[in-house]
């Protein structure tokens, strides 16, 4: 048997704690009681989380009143980036965890206050394995992507992809300088999960926020039961 091509099937890190997920439907009913739209952002290290947050809050201001959950093992960094533009923001510390718990954002929801709040962002910890078998108690689980992690991340993550309700590609204003199969990423997406939408986006040159705007304005109504403009 050639050694280099042999695959060795692992089984996914899922729901491991039960107790998770029952924390995680409290949560849910309070924040849909509430009509909060919840999203779980889940991408690799840079792809890009905190600045599509950064860039969507500045959009958002007067608009919306969102609150931010980040999650990282060490600083209090995004959290500060975003509280330029948020003043309802918590870092979750997580120390040697490499994703979110229903039970730590239940603290940390504890903490805000969620008067008058229509929007929570939860950004978990930088990871694309793990943090998919965590149910947070969001309404929609978001999967980032970017163009420098290389097209065949979405084959290689078949999990993040099959859960996702929307998928970002990120850094699209870098596709002249990378061989990035655009297509090819698609059609893998398309294979593990033939519904989702994958939203092209730069954080940085705001291509695609229209987009990324709408799709939340949408997300928003159907919680609060209104009827989209
Ligand atoms: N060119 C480009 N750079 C980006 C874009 N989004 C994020 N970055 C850069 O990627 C790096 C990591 O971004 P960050 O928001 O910290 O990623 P996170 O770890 O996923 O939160 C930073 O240097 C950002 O400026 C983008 O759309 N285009
Ligand atoms: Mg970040
Ligand atoms: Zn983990």
């Amino acid at each position: 048997m050639n050694e280099q091509a042999r695959t060795v099937r692992m089984p996914m890190v899922g729901r491991v704690l039960e107790a998770n997920d029952d924390v995680a439907a409290m949560t849910r009913g309070d924040l849909a009681r509430r009509g909060v739209f919840a999203i779980d952002l889940i991408g690799a290290p840079g792809s890009g989380k905190t600045a599509l947050l950064e860039a969507t809050l500045q959009r958002l201001k007067g608009r919306r009143r969102p609150a931010v959950l980040v999650g990282d093992l060490a600083t209090r960094r995004d959290a500060d980036r975003l509280a330029r533009w948020c003043d309802r923001v918590v870092q979750i510390s997580t120390g040697e965890g490499c994703h979110l718990e229903a039970g730590q954002v239940r603290v940390a929801l504890d903490q805000t206050n969620l008067e008058g709040v229509d929007l929570l962002f939860i950004e978990n910890v930088g990871n694309l394995i793990c943090p998919v078998g965590f149910d947070l108690g969001q309404t929609a689980k978001v999967g980032m992507f970017s163009l420098t992690e290389g097209d065949d991340k979405a084959a290689k993550h078949p999990y993040l992809v099959a859960a996702a309700d929307l998928l970002l590609l990120n850094k699209i204003d870098l596709a002249p300088h990378l061989s990035f199969d655009r297509a090819g990423f698609e059609a893998d997406v398309h294979l593990l999960n033939p519904t989702v939408r994958v939203l092209e986006l730069s954080a940085v040159s705001g291509q695609g926020l229209d987009e990324w705007i709408a799709w939340i304005d949408r997300g928003i109504s159907a919680v609060q039961g209104e009827t989209p403009e």
